[in-house]
C-alpha cells in the first residue's frame, strides 16, 4: 500500500491530481482544509495497491476513449440520416471553414501563393473540390518560378477556366428555339431581346409564339413586344395549335417560343412541356437559370428540368448576380453549353452571346463588361 498526501485549492482539483498520479481505484483516507479565505488550500490523502499497473490502466482508459468515440459517430451516423439535404449542405460547409480555419485541410497542402488563390477562389464562391481541381492542375503545369508569381497563376487560372466553358456555336442555331425554366427567371424578356437582335442585327425574318396561357395577361406581354417591333406573333394552347402555328410561320427563319413558367416541383408540367415540344423538326431547347438564385436552387433547377433534354444553358440577371463563382459550378457539374448571358431589364440591349474568355474573366474578377 502507498500512502500520499495531496494539497489543492479545493477537494475536486486534488482528486483530479491522484486520479492522474495513482489511478482511478486510489482510495482517498481523509481530507482535511488546511487554509481558508482569498487563497484556500485543502489536503487529501490518499492510498493505492502497490500493483496497480499504469500502464495497463492507460490501455483500459484508451479502449474505454475508443469506444466512446465509436458510440458519438453511430450517432452522429443517425442524426445524419434525419438531416433534411439543405441543413446537410450547410453542416459540410460549416465543417469545411472550419477544417480551413484551423488549417487542417488545405492550408496544408498548398503553399505560398498556391493557398492565397486558393483562398481567393474560395472567396469568390467556387466549391472547394473545383478550387483543389484547378490549384491541382496549376501545380502540374507550372514551373517552379511560376508557382510563386501570383499574377501568373491568376491568369493562368482565368486561362483553366476560360478553356472549360463551352459556349453554343451561333452559326449553329435550330430554326425552332423555346425558352423554358421556373416563373419570373426571364423568358418573355429574353424572347424579345433575341427577337430584336436576330430581327435587326442578323436582318433575320422572326415570328413568335407563345404558349404561356396559363397566367391573365402572360400573353400580353409578349404581344407588346411583337407590337413594338412589328413581328407575328402567335398564342397557342395546345399541340395541334403549336403545329398549325409553326407551319403558318413556314416562310420564318426563326421562330422562338416563349412557355410559362411553373415552379420547378411541378413534375407534371415538366412532361407536359417536354411533350409539348417534341416534334418532328428539330427544336432546340434553351433552359434559364437566374442568377439571383443560390447555386443550389440552380443546380436542382437544372436536374428537374433535365426530362425535357434541354440542349444550352442562358444565365439571366448577371447585374443583379453576388455569387460569380457560382456561375462555373453550375456550368462544370450541368455539363451543358451556355448560349447567352443577360444582364439588365433592357430590351433588346442587355444581352450578349456567350464568350468563355469574358465568362472567365467576370468569374474571377466580377467584371461585368
Ligand atoms: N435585372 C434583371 N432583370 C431581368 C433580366 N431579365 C429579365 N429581368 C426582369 O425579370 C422580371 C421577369 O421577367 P420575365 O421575362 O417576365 O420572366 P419570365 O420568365 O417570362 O416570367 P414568367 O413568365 O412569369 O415565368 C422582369 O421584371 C424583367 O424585367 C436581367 O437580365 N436582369
Ligand atoms: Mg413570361
Amino acid at each position: 500500500m502507498q500512502i500520499r498526501k495531496y494539497e489543492a485549492s479545493n477537494v475536486q482539483e486534488a482528486l483530479i491530481k491522484i486520479k492522474n498520479d495513482l489511478g482511478p481505484d486510489a482510495a482517498i483516507l481523509s481530507t482535511k482544509r488546511v487554509r481558508s479565505g482569498r487563497y484556500p488550500l485543502v489536503e487529501v490523502t490518499a492510498a493505492r495497491d502497490n500493483n496497480y499497473d499504469r500502464t495497463k490502466h492507460r490501455k483500459e482508459e484508451t479502449n474505454l476513449d475508443i469506444a466512446s468515440l465509436r458510440g458519438e459517430i453511430d450517432d452522429l451516423k443517425a442524426l445524419m440520416l434525419g438531416v433534411k439535404n439543405g441543413e446537410l449542405i450547410e453542416l459540410r460547409e460549416a465543417l469545411n471553414t472550419f477544417f480551413d480555419t484551423v488549417g487542417m485541410s488545405k492550408k496544408a497542402m498548398y503553399g505560398g501563393q498556391l493557398s492565397r488563390i486558393y483562398y481567393y477562389l474560395i472567396a469568390r464562391g467556387i466549391s472547394r473540390q473545383r478550387a483543389c481541381r484547378l490549384i491541382n492542375t496549376l501545380k502540374n503545369n507550372l514551373s517552379a518560378g511560376g508557382v510563386g508569381d501570383y499574377n501568373a497563376i491568376f491568369k493562368f487560372v482565368v486561362g483553366l477556366i476560360t478553356k472549360s466553358i463551352s459556349v453554343t456555336n451561333g452559326t449553329k442555331v435550330k430554326r425552332v428555339v423555346a425558352f423554358v425554366g421556373p416563373t419570373g427567371v426571364g423568358k418573355t424578356t429574353t424572347v424579345a431581346k433575341l427577337a430584336a437582335c436576330f430581327t435587326l442585327e442578323k436582318k433575320l425574318k422572326v415570328a413568335l409564339i407563345t404558349a404561356d396561357t396559363c397566367r391573365i395577361a402572360a400573353a400580353e406581354q409578349l404581344k407588346i413586344y411583337a407590337k413594338i417591333m412589328g413581328l407575328p406573333v402567335e398564342i397557342v394552347s395546345e399541340k395541334k395549335e403549336f403545329k398549325r402555328a409553326l407551319n403558318r410561320f413556314a416562310d420564318k427563319d426563326v421562330i422562338l417560343v416563349d412557355t410559362p413558367g411553373k415552379s420547378r416541383n411541378d413534375k407534371d408540367y415538366m412532361e407536359k412541356l417536354r411533350d409539348f415540344l417534341a416534334l418532328d423538326i428539330p427544336v432546340e431547347t434553351s433552359l434559364l437559370l437566374s442568377l439571383t438564385s443560390s447555386q443550389e436552387n440552380m443546380l436542382d433547377t437544372a436536374a428537374r428540368f433535365g426530362v425535357m433534354n434541354y440542349n444550352n444553358i442562358i444565365f439571366t440577371k448577371l447585374d443583379e448576380c453576388v455569387c460569380f463563382g457560382s456561375i462555373y459550378n453550375v456550368i462544370d457539374q450541368v455539363g451543358k453549353p451556355v448560349a447567352y448571358i443577360t444582364n439588365g431589364q433592357n430590351v433588346p440591349r442587355d444581352i450578349e452571346k456567350a464568350d468563355p474568355a469574358k465568362l472567365a474573366r467576370t468569374i474571377m474578377e466580377d467584371r461585368l463588361n
